[in-house]
């Protein structure tokens, strides 16, 4: 939902192009004909009449500069995207609905759906423990860590994953030794606000999502510059919906440079499966198991 501040910004902004705040005045622009009840003291204000008054209709120059919130960006057709390009370099996007033709994900879908280990993950955040709203499961040789609890290291992998990921790997040019599942029983799971960015996936790790059943919408944000001290009021947003069969690939610095989240919706949705295969690498010796996910305000 979006947030008090982002609202006002957007009712702000339209305001400021059609109405005035003071009736007869519109700050910065021209004056509004319709307002003043005498038409020849409005006239004679702008230089156009033979009388002046010196009260009414004196130009102002608006106190406060108000911002547009920028419109979200909708990505739908299969290509790649440049999202940004800043400091840390390129990130990009790209995007192939119909990765699986129909049939074979709908197969896919109904087998994984009964035969993952799915359980659901216990985290913990100010030494308070939370139920993630999804289930998970975890396929890697190296245990996984995050929101300070692990995830087992499993190397058993499904054969079906083993199939899929051979898929996957030929069409990214990548290789993945990992994969972390996400079930989505319905539209009020949901996973929060993150950037998959520690330390274990290296830098610039390119992450490849397969999507399986229904259609949910998955959203991005970019970081905002250090001088809006982490408001995101007026950050870009892209929203990409991610339908049966859909694989997203996120990356260059898209886990840098932006954040991603798939929302709860208030209206019906059927389960999801949600594939991201990522590549772990070893922890350097010393290093503190840490946060996989940064949130910022909503639950994951
Ligand atoms: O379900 C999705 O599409 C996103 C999953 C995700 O963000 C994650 O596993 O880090």
């Amino acid at each position: 939902m979006m947030s008090d501040k982002r609202q006002r910004a957007r009712v702000q902004g339209s305001w400021a192009k059609q109405q005035p705040k003071h009736p007869g005045r519109t700050a910065g622009t021209v004056p509004n004909i319709n307002q003043p009840k005498n038409a020849n003291t409005a006239s004679g204000s702008w230089g156009f009449g033979n009388q002046k008054t010196s009260t009414d209709f004196e130009f102002h120059q608006p106190t406060k500069c108000v911002r547009d919130v920028p419109t979200e960006k909708v990505i739908e057709l299969a290509g790649d995207y440049e999202i940004s390009h800043g400091p840390s370099g390129m990130s990009r996007l790209r995007l192939l609905p119909g990765f699986l033709p129909r049939e074979e994900a709908d197969w896919m879908f109904s087998k994984l759906l009964v035969e993952l280990p799915w359980s659901q993950k216990t985290n913990y955040r100010q030494d308070e423990a939370y139920e993630e709203p999804r289930l998970t499961c975890w396929y890697g040789e190296l245990p996984y860590t995050y929101a300070r609890s692990t995830m087992p290291a499993n190397a058993q992998w499904h054969e079906l994953l083993v199939t899929v990921r051979a898929a996957v790997e030929q069409i990214s040019g990548c290789t993945f030794n990992s994969l972390l599942c996400n079930l989505y029983r319905d539209g009020h799971d949901s996973i929060g606000w993150h950037s998959d960015d520690e330390a274990s996936l290296g830098a610039k790790p390119t992450i490849a999502s397969l999507s399986l059943g229904d259609t949910r919408v998955f959203s991005l944000r970019k970081q905002p510059p250090p001088e809006e001290n982490g408001d995101y009021t007026y950050v870009e947003r892209i929203r990409v919906l991610l339908s049966h069969g859909t694989l997203l690939l996120m990356e260059g610095a898209t886990q840098d440079d932006w954040q991603h989240q798939v929302a709860k919706e208030y209206h019906d949705r059927g389960p999801r499966i949600n594939l991201t295969f990522r590549t772990i690498h070893p922890e350097p010796e010393g290093h503190r198991p840490g946060t996989k996910m940064r949130f910022t305000g909503k639950q994951p």
